[in-house]
């Protein structure tokens, strides 16, 4: 444990970095072979995505790849959180593995190494392979099997390249929001009891991951999941309202770090979701709740959370019409988030380390303007969460490093290109980048280890 005081810098081996995913910057869609992806598909159906927007280009990053490390590294940045793209190493989900796809990564790895920029590597971030799909996606338990496959292929083939690896982005993300809302691909509207049985097979995807990195990931390989933990931020930090954000922060992560952590469903669990409880198999818990090294967290908001005004054990509260937010309708700002949501996970699941694998914040209207970009509103959402990811280190809660979101404005998923949660501006016609101010603020972050 490191310990620092609330004037000390971050400790020195604390990890700033950057972060995006495959399907966000990549484009070369269908380049060398790379089979069709869930959001391709979705990006198709009318009146999905802002705009009508796809993923074909979007920061052509397939092509661009070494410029963009070197303008990273000319910015400070020396850790990288990516994703790799499944569908380009099995182009049909399972099935033949796609030499190029291999390929790419090696050389894109080669171009980080170059730069002195170190990858953490996410295997999955939500681009399945269209055939997967059709057989099921996520609601069928085929998909965990092909999922082991391709982690086992991904692992091997980089073990030399890549140290840090993170098995799933966001379970809810591509489970509930994907399954249930329909809001991401593949959209669709499913039953409760589906979308418990999605849940479940997320979980025994990250155990295939886990195990694959322990097999095959080498010396000094480590591994995590990283969860978009529902986050209750006190309405005050008093006693009781800390204990009522405590216990809401509890129930509401009771199926994913609940479950991995306390080795199965709580009785809690099962009572809520009665006849529509996911089907488990025997041994399905050993491998769901393998020991990790890290636990990583997205946060970017939260709900407060207060002890109940009648007796009950906490109240959510709602918030004005007015209260601050970005772009992104579900985005208020509330920087406590990043304070709270790895203290809870650390007190009531014991995490040893955390790293926050993003934060950051999208805006439509950011316009180039004699050549830059003032997004005074991003450094303040940087500044304003730094400083409790700081406060959090000095209270002893074990934060490792923080990766923000994002490198560079990229494909926003049903949002599209509108919505620009870069520290540097993408031009989509040209392909210019353009480093904003925040971008420069951050450098200076890095730089300095300190808040500034
Ligand atoms: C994350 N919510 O998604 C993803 O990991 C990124 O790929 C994405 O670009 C980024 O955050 C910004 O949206 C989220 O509704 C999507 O609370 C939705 C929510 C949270 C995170």
């Amino acid at each position: 444990m490191k310990s620092i005081t609330y004037s000390s810098p971050f400790p020195s081996d604390f990890v700033f970095g950057v972060a995006a995913a495959s399907a966000q910057i990549e484009g070369g869609a269908f380049a060398d072979g790379k089979g069709e992806s869930i959001w391709d598909r979705f990006a198709r159906s009318p009146g999905a995505i802002h705009g009508g927007d796809t993923l074909d280009v979007a920061c052509d990053h397939y092509h661009r790849f070494d410029e963009d490390f070197g303008l990273m590294a000319s910015l400070g940045v020396k850790h990288y959180r990516l994703s790799i793209a499944w569908p380009r190493i099995y182009p049909s989900g399972d099935g033949d593995v796609n030499p190029a796809g291999l390929d790419f990564y090696h050389r894109l790895f080669a171009s980080m190494s170059k730069h002195g920029i170190k990858p953490w590597v996410t295997l999955f971030h939500w681009d399945l392979p269209q055939a997967l799909e059709d057989q099921g996606g996520w609601t069928a338990r085929s998909t965990v099997d092909a999922f082991a496959r391709y982690a086992d292929t991904v692992v091997k083939a980089f073990s030399g390249e890549v140290k840090d690896w993170i098995t799933l982005n966001e379970i809810r993300c591509f489970t509930l929001l994907a399954y249930a809302y329909g809001l991401k691909a593949p959209g669709r509207k499913e039953s409760a009891a589906v979308v418990n049985q999605t849940y479940h097979h997320a979980l025994l995807a990250h155990g295939h991951g886990v195990r694959a990195v322990r097999m095959f990931g080498g010396e000094g390989a480590r591994v995590g999941l990283t969860d978009n933990v529902d986050v209750s931020v006190p309405v005050t930090e008093t006693p009781a309202d800390i204990a009522a954000a405590k216990a809401w922060f509890a129930d509401k992560n009771l199926h994913i770090l609940g479950a991995i952590h306390g080795k199965g469903y709580a009785q809690a669990y099962l009572d809520r979701v009665g006849a529509d409880a996911p089907l488990v198999e025997a041994g399905d818990f050993e491998l769901i709740s393998l020991p990790t090294d890290f636990l990583g967290l997205n946060i970017y908001t939260a709900t407060y959370v207060r002890a109940g005004r009648q007796g009950e054990a906490y109240e959510a509260v709602q918030l004005p019409a007015n209260y601050p937010r970005a772009d992104s309708s579900w985005l208020n700002l509330v920087p406590q988030a990043i304070y709270w949501a790895p203290r809870m996970c650390h007190e009531l699941y014991g995490y040893p380390s955390i790293y926050i694998t993003e934060n950051g914040c999208g805006y439509n209207e950011e316009p180039v303007v004699n050549g830059e970009v003032v997004d005074l509103h991003r450094r303040d959402y940087l500044r304003n969460h730094l400083r409790e990811v700081h406060r959090a280190i000095a209270d002893g809660v074990p934060i490792d490093g923080y990766f923000l979101w994002s490198f560079i404005d990229n494909f926003e998923w049903e949002d599209g290109y509108q919505r620009r949660f870069g520290i540097v501006h993408c031009d989509f016609q040209t392909q210019v980048r353009t480093p904003k101010l925040s971008a420069y603020y951050y450098a200076d972050v890095m730089r300095l280890r300190t808040v500034l």
